[in-house]
């Protein structure tokens, strides 16, 4: 499967990783929108938040955690989005949650 997270998880590519657990992996994006914007992915590959099972959504909320606070986001806050599909922008196919934090986001999300 031509993918580029999968590419990223298995080590083919190179990235900066900041976490890792058996289903998740962690790692910085390359375009940042804010000072901590960090790219959570299911180790095993699905399109999107619509072929997510409960057992990987558990894991990557749970990994949301660890990571926002070994980034040191837990006091100030921070923001998790993912974008399904075409009207959400999805740029890969392959569910990823943005962690994004470090300053004041902006109020609007559209
Ligand atoms: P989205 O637009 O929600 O599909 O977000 C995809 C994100 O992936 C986007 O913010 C940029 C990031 N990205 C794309 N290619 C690479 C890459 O090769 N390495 C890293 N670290 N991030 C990437």
């Amino acid at each position: 499967m031509d993918c580029l997270f999968c590419k990223i998880i298995a080590g083919e590519i190179p990235c900066d990783k900041v976490y890792e657990d058996e289903k998740v992996f962690a790692f910085r994006d390359i375009n940042p929108q804010a000072p901590v914007h960090v790219l959570l992915v299911p180790k095993k590959h699905m399109r999107n938040i619509l072929e997510c099972d409960g057992e990987t959504a558990a894991a990557l909320v749970r990994a949301v955690g660890a990571v926002a606070k070994r980034e040191g986001l837990e006091a100030d806050g921070f923001r998790v989005i993912s974008n399904c599909g075409r009207n959400g922008c999805q740029s890969v196919e392959h569910l990823h949650v943005h962690l994004l934090g470090g300053a004041q986001l902006s109020e609007k999300m559209s």
